[in-house]
């Protein structure tokens, strides 16, 4: 079943739950909803980097971290659509697209939409993350076939204002109203291991999972503690403050129960945990995985990397036949 009453109590008590009850309940939802042995492929690709005006306190790309990162213009449509051939002959099935801007600029959009269309041809699944979007933004961007929009909630409501100054948790919420009311596909997560209570978390998921739709693809991030950063450089004083695996584990399994049908992916700080971690999350439900050796700013395990784990697990990429897969091998 559905539901988008989900209590915070409740959302507490799954967390709670022994880890072989919660495991047990989100593989019994996982399987009613979802192949149970496919984890889709994506590939992420930074299309504006750095410059950012925003000040979230995990990213490099904010011009108030002192990352050392060097800030580009918007790449020409060509090179994104080289990178999302490659993207494609590797095996992806999906290709997200990243900006660095608090909004996009109108005189951007051309070029944008020129990338979902050339992206799309390729028969490839498009996202794209561009910030705040205005109402004729957002319809551009559907009327250009854009799949999906993503845009994060990050965290809880009341942690929200600790990780990011320069924008509120509500101007998140309207963004994502008009995503919704142009017609395209939300994806909406957040990333934990910023410091934030076990609370904050049940806080983060009810925000999500009490939407009056939930987001159809949900990225659970691991901060990847970024030298220069407000984050990364609060891990590094405080190593103890990384999350644990399990309760990024848990994070994911609360995910998959109280939003059955979204695709949960499991995003960054994959290269913080080893074989069995991953294993794991894809148990609990994770079934999507940002493949190739980049994120968007940092490094990700490559793909061959990923070619052995899915070995390992018997796991086949998603929305490809397994004899297709094996194949392109
Ligand atoms: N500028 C746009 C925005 O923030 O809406 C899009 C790009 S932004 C880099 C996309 C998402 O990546 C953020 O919302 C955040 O959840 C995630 N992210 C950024 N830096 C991260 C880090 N160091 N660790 C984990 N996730 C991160
Ligand atoms: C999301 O939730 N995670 C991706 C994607 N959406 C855009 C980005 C992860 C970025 C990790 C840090 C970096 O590479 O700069
Ligand atoms: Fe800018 Fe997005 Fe980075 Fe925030 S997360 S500083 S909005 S690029």
């Amino acid at each position: 079943m559905i539901r988008n009453d989900w209590s915070r109590t409740e959302i507490a008590a799954l967390f709670d739950l022994p880890f072989a009850d919660l495991l047990w309940q989100a593989q019994s939802v996982h399987r009613a909803h979802h192949d149970a042995n496919a984890v889709e492929l994506a590939t992420l690709l930074s299309i504006k980097t750095g410059g950012c005006p925003e000040d979230c306190g995990y990213c490099s790309q904010s011009v108030s971290a002192d990352s050392g990162l060097k800030a580009d213009k918007l790449m020409d449509v060509e090179a994104v659509l080289a990178s999302a051939r490659e993207a494609a002959a590797a095996g992806s099935a999906r290709f997200c697209m990243g900006a660095a801007w608090r909004n996009p600029k109108d005189r951007d959009m051309d070029a944008v939409c020129a990338m979902i269309a050339g992206v799309k041809a390729l028969g490839l699944e498009t996202c794209m993350t561009l910030g705040m979007l205005s109402a004729p933004q957002a319809e551009r961007l559907a009327d250009a076939g854009l799949d999906f929009y993503n845009h994060n909630i990050d965290t809880s409501p009341e942690h929200y204002p600790t990780v990011i100054t320069s924008r509120t948790f509500a101007d998140r919420l309207d963004t994502l109203e008009k995503v919704r009311a142009a017609g395209m596909a939300v994806c909406c997560g957040g990333i934990v291991g910023m410091g934030e209570a076990r609370a904050d978390r049940v806080g983060f998921l009810h925000a999500l999972a009490t939407l009056p739709r939930h987001p159809e693809s949900v990225p659970i991030n691991a901060l990847v503690p970024i030298a220069g950063t407000v984050l990364g450089d609060m891990l590094k004083d405080v190593p103890a403050a990384r999350i644990d695996d399990i309760e990024f584990v848990r994070t994911v399994a609360v995910a998959r129960i109280t939003m059955p049908r979204a695709i949960v992916r499991l995003s960054a700080g994959r290269e913080s945990m080893d074989d069995a971690a991953q294993a794991l999350c894809f148990l609990a439900g994770a079934n999507s995985i940002f493949t190739g050796d980049r994120l968007l700013t940092s490094g990700n395990a490559g793909a061959s990397a990923d070619t052995a784990l899915f070995g390992k697990l018997g796991i086949h990429p998603a929305g490809r036949a397994p004899a297709l897969s094996v194949a392109a091998e």
